[in-house]
């Protein structure tokens, strides 16, 4: 090598180091709730985002993360969130009504239909303007991971069709556009803390759950739970979320460190999460799940029968949320 490539070289590194140098991080330990186990998509992903942010910041930044909802439940770490108790955390969108119930919307039915609209309408206006309204109410709305597209699993019988899920307890998410959904399948929603599922399960106090196939493996539903349909009802996002209160405290190379650290590690979750998914079904018939993939047919069926739970969520002040959400789909589906 030339001398002169050498010393540009040499003093390109210099001058990024003293600019990494120059950026003002103070020692930092941060708890990062969540409720999957440690060896899920969720737990890479916190994984990823501890190693990035350690990098970026020269080891002065921390972050621990704490599976299995060891630090509690998506909406007992939002309120540990909001009082300044626990820094971060990344929860299912659908768990944030009771901060503000629009987020209800992310959970109607058959919005999206793949995960590349998803991926453009989250990260794009939409999914920014509502994230940012979090604020307000005392969270930081980073970025959106992927929980991903949810299937119907249950220990009774093979769900073929919507009159297959009557009188089928269900446990879904704490949100009431998914007890209304439910309802209007024909099933007996029951809305509980995910953290609490498996046991409930396992106990047939609930006969089946929805989720992606990513969870029903990470959370080995497999072993309580035979039946498996593929519905891909509702594509279902997480959010990682910071406390405003902490956030605040920061300062500007601090918090582009944070904002940085979470694109690379949405990034690697979702790609993570897709290729693990890929993998999942067949992971699951060889523990023993009967599989039962949906008709087209079927699954119109069921879009037609929750069209009242979507006319509900909009009648209930979201009527322009939801026109601007159909319009970004839309538009991203051109
Ligand atoms: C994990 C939950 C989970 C969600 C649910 O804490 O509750 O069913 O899908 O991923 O956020």
């Amino acid at each position: 090598m030339k001398k002169l490539t050498k010393l540009l070289i040499a003093s390109a590194i210099a001058g990024s180091l003293a600019s990494a140098l120059a950026a003002d991080f103070q020692t930092r330990i941060i708890r990062f709730g969540y409720g999957l186990a440690e060896d899920s998509n969720q737990g890479r992903a916190v994984k990823a985002f501890a190693q990035d942010l350690a990098q970026r910041t020269g080891g002065k930044f921390k972050a621990k993360g704490f599976a299995s909802a060891s630090l509690g439940n998506d909406n007992q770490m939002q309120n540990a969130l909001l009082g300044g108790a626990q820094e971060m955390t990344v929860v299912s969108t659908a768990t944030l009504v009771g901060i503000d119930d629009a987020f209800g919307i992310y959970d109607l039915p058959f919005l999206f239909r793949t995960e590349q609209e998803a991926d453009a309408v989250l990260d794009g206006n939409f999914g920014r303007k509502l994230a940012a309204r979090l604020e307000a109410k005392g969270l930081i709305g980073l970025v959106y991971w992927e929980n991903g597209f949810r299937n119907l699993t249950n220990s009774k019988h093979p769900i073929a069709k919507m009159e297959d899920m009557q009188g089928i307890k269900l446990r879904v998410m704490q949100n009431p556009v998914y007890i209304d959904m439910f309802n209007s399948f024909g099933a007996n929603a029951i809305p509980l803390a995910f953290s609490e599922l498996f046991t409930a399960l396992e106990s047939k106090t609930v006969d089946g759950q929805e989720n992606p196939v990513n969870t029903i493996q990470s959370s080995k539903f497999y072993e309580v739970q035979k039946y498996l349909s593929i519905t891909k009802h509702v594509y279902s996002p997480w959010i990682v979320l910071a406390s405003k209160k902490w956030w605040d405290g920061l300062n500007a190379d601090e918090k582009k460190a944070l904002q940085d650290a979470a694109v690379v590690s949405r990034d690697f979750e979702r790609k993570d999460s897709r290729a693990a998914g890929a993998q999942a079904l067949e992971v699951l018939k060889q523990k023993g799940m009967q599989v039962t993939v949906l008709s087209p047919k079927e699954l119109d069926r069921m879009q037609d029968a929750a069209r009242p739970a979507i006319a509900k969520f909009a009648a209930s002040g979201h009527a322009d949320l939801v026109k601007d959400l159909q319009a970004e789909i839309a538009k991203v589906r051109k």
